[in-house]
């Protein structure tokens, strides 16, 4: 411990350049987690030496989002110096708990996506397996998330302010990115060739991240890039005193990687995204090429050293990238090339909602990478030649398996370029895989036999279960000794514990105390509590139609009334407190207004002293994975409630699971794998089934029918356009109730009395203590499966054949 501190001291004064009396909590942030660092260094370093000895396959994972939260516990953690660095500081008169605080997380990821990535690359590092995470140091990234009068306000995420002590520059491995121009045709050897001559071109300067291992000697790296100028400015317009002018192009290639996209599902086709989707995988395919493997490495074998996966289609620019590096720069034959290229990418689809396949118009496309268009034309020719050739002249697949669509303009659709370019394409739970087969590329299925599979989901237990809550760590080390934390399916072994007096006791006072921390977390950031005695229903994630959130609020609304319209006794209700987290994508119109009308309804129902005490609903702002560590320990009740067949799996699910909470779900996405190894009798299923769901599409859905006949549910809409939320303003929710009422895209009306009534089961399951105790120890027990350390071990079995390497 004398040695951290001295360390600590060290860093505080050399590094940041101040005494310890006179520091701030800033200064004492940066010097330990410099400090923290340091004892990374050694592994990290040995980690890359070992890397560049063995020569092994390892994974280059391409994602444009990584949301990674906070660094410095996980680091603690995976060095074990956790205790030391608490006694230590306190030694010094510091809280380890406040410098903690002081992180600001990096959040470069929009939520289930870019929070899956960093799980992936804590469980490769944590499996002793070679991967390099490829990404986008965005500096501003999602944004933070205010409300005014209700309403979603978006400041900047201005994460970078107070100093990024993680990342380590390295402005001398930067790469060079090209972009727009046009090509030409030249002959070489009697063949003519293309080559693309660039409009301009931007530099790739690499940041390091470290990926540490849990406590097993290893450190990967995440590589993530910034974008700036070739030539900071024109000198010669700097010296004619235009100096707005001079900067121009400077201020011009930095905004490629200035901000994260805030849309979660539904991109824009955006001319600036596309040139951040280039930028990164273009500098990461180079900097394989050029810095991972050795000088003289014959490309021929780069299957045999590299996977490429694509976190969705936002990396799938790097198909026709690799295919022009190796004919165009390295001289390969395109036969040659495209059999190099398609065992070197495999593609993960993390959708199915139509709007969410990202399709690039061939007008923007061919100008920004013409070459690259070029190539895409070629693959697609050779590819339906195959169509052809196998199921004859038949124009209408011809059409539908184009990776070119006509309509209604000409565009690439990525989804498909990459599953024909990849060794594999996975679905993320089985219900989706399963629909990726069999909805939106059939015809792809049934031309690629085996080429489709599933991968389900998983969380990082480290960050999910030891970091977040520590409590149930204890307990479940008392029961089971140490080692389930990198071996998850241990938690079984809680089973019979189930049935263990003492342990629920614990179990219950493990709970008791989340709720407690979580309520200390919400009056420091926003004034409001947690009751203890309150069942906590909790539903966080992004804010979108298809997730329903407006179910949830037809369920408080339908509380409410029942009390206030003297239907029920407010002491006959279970007291419960609603937390909601959720953001909005800024020009997603009808989820801000689902927004306003949960903060609208928490206004009204938290000041009516005829529910005090009995219904409370929380909406702290800007919910993040800081947030998330918090909020998920402490739950009760686990909303997972899309629409069947659109969730594609959900990792949220997982999380409320791991940590003891009882799911009310639909018949969706992981969902379906949860109650499945949960059973029947741990959780509150409700809802259409996928099947009946697009039954009822077909025979034409009319969500007014719900509405009249279901009384509860028209009571409840009805209070809402009375304005009972709005002051009596009945203009104000006007535009979310008739789309309730005359779309209702995802369902929720004709799911309402479902849900209503799994409610009230909900209730009665609460009010008999000792069962839904055993029920939450079993929800813990039987989710070991959710770990991605399994998943990674799917993939790594099944699709990158990438070892572990040590
Ligand atoms: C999300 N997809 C899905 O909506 C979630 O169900 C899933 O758990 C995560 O991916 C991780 O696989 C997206 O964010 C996107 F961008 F693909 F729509």
């Amino acid at each position: 411990m004398d040695g951290f501190i001295r360390e600590f001291l060290r860093e505080l004064n050399f590094g940041q350049g101040v005494a310890l009396s006179f520091s701030s909590i800033n200064d004492q942030y940066l010097a330990l987690a410099r400090t923290v660092r340091h004892y990374l260094m050694a592994r990290w370093l040995g980690t890359l030496r070992r890397q560049f000895e063995t020569q092994a396959k390892g994974v280059a994972y391409l994602s444009a989002e990584y949301l990674l939260g906070r660094q410095l516990g996980n680091a603690l953690l995976a060095t074990g110096l956790t205790d030391i660095v608490e006694e230590g500081l306190a030694k010094c008169g510091i809280d380890l708990a406040t410098l903690r605080a002081q992180e600001v997380e990096p959040g470069l990821g929009n939520g289930g996506l870019g929070r899956l990535a960093a799980c992936f690359i804590d469980s490769l590092a944590t499996m002793s397996v070679p991967c390099v995470g490829y990404g986008i140091r965005y500096e501003y990234g999602i944004f933070r998330q205010t409300f005014e009068d209700g309403r979603q306000v978006e400041q900047p995420d201005n994460w970078l302010a107070l100093g990024s002590p993680w990342e380590f520059p390295h402005p001398e491995a930067a790469q060079i990115v090209n972009f727009a121009g046009h090509t030409e045709t030249y002959e070489e050897d009697g063949t003519v060739r293309s080559r693309w001559i660039p409009g301009w071109s931007v530099q790739a300067i690499p940041y390091n991240y470290m990926v540490p291992g849990y406590q097993n000697g290893r450190v990967n790296t995440l590589r993530l890039w910034s974008a700036v100028a070739t030539n900071a400015f024109d000198l010669r317009i700097f010296n004619s005193g235009d100096y707005a002018e001079a900067v121009r192009a400077q201020t011009f290639a930095e905004n490629i990687s200035k901000v994260l996209y805030p849309e979660d599902s539904t991109p824009q086709g955006k001319e600036l995204r596309l040139q951040q989707q280039y930028f990164f995988v273009s500098a990461s395919i180079h900097d394989f090429i050029d810095n991972v493997l050795p000088a003289d490495f014959d490309l021929t074998h780069l299957p045999d050293r590299v996977i490429f996966q694509l976190n969705d289609t936002h990396p799938v620019i790097g198909v026709p990238e690799l295919m022009r590096v190796l004919v165009d720069e390295k001289d390969f034959d395109w036969d040659d090339a495209w059999e190099i290229t398609k065992k070197c990418f495999a593609y993960t689809c993390h959708t199915l909602l139509p709007e969410a396949l990202e399709v690039w118009s061939v007008d923007l496309l061919g100008r920004l990478l013409p070459r690259h268009l070029e190539i895409i034309y070629r693959i697609n020719d050779e590819f339906l030649d195959e169509v052809r050739e196998r199921f004859g002249d038949d124009e209408l697949r011809i059409r539908r398996m184009s990776i070119i669509a006509e309509h209604p303009e000409r565009s690439v659709r990525m989804a498909y370029l990459a599953t024909v370019a990849g060794s594999k394409v996975n679905g993320v739970a089985e219900l989706h895989s399963q629909l990726l087969r069999d909805k939106v590329l059939p015809d792809f299925d049934e031309f690629y036999p085996g080429k489709f599979i599933n991968v389900t989901n998983g969380v990082t237990p480290r960050r999910f279960i030891r970091l977040a809550n520590p409590a149930l760590s204890e307990l479940i080390t008392d029961a089971l000794g140490v080692g389930w934390l990198t071996d998850l399916e241990r938690l079984r072994e809680l089973e019979p514990y189930a049935e263990d007096e003492e342990f629920k006791e614990r179990f219950r006072a493990v709970k008791a105390h989340n709720k407690r921390r979580l309520s200390r977390v919400l009056v420091d950031r926003d004034g409001t509590s947690v009751d203890d005695d309150h069942l906590l229903d909790v539903m966080v994630k992004r804010l979108h139609e298809y997730k329903r959130q407006t179910l949830k609020l037809l369920h408080i609304v339908t509380l409410y009334d029942r009390i206030t319209s003297g239907e029920v006794k407010p002491a006959d209700i279970v007291p419960r407190t609603f937390i909601f987290g959720a953001k909005a994508a800024p020009g997603y119109r009808m989820a801000k207004e689902i927004i306003h009308l949960i903060n609208a309804v928490g206004s009204v129902v938290n000041a009516d002293p005829a529910v005090e005490g009995r219904l409370k609903v929380l909406f702290p702002p800007n919910y993040n994975v800081t947030l998330a560590e918090k909020v998920i320990p402490a739950a009760d009740l686990s909303e997972q409630i899309s629409l069947a067949g659109k969730e594609a799996s959900g990792t949220g699910n997982m999380k409320f699971a791991l940590n003891g909470a009882l799911t009310i779900g639909t018949d969706d996405g992981a969902n379906i794998e949860i109650r499945e190894l949960v059973g029947d009798d741990n959780f509150f299923l409700f809802g259409l089934l996928e099947p009946e769901v697009e039954a009822l599409y077909a025979k034409g859905y009319v969500p007014s029918s719900f509405y009249e006949s279901d009384e509860g549910l028209h009571r409840a809409i009805d209070m809402i356009a009375r304005g009972t939320f709005s002051g009596g303003d009945r203009g104000v929710f006007d535009g979310l109730v008739s789309n309730l009422l005359y779309d209702d895209r995802f369902m929720a009306l004709a799911d309402y009395r479902a849900y209503i009534d799994a409610q009230d089961e909900v209730d009665k399951a609460y009010l008999d203590e000792d069962r839904w105790t055993r029920s939450a120890i079993l929800n813990v027990a039987r989710t070991g499966f959710f770990s991605s350390d399994r998943s990674m071990r799917n993939y790594i079995d099944r699709i990158w054949h990438t070892p572990p390497s040590f």
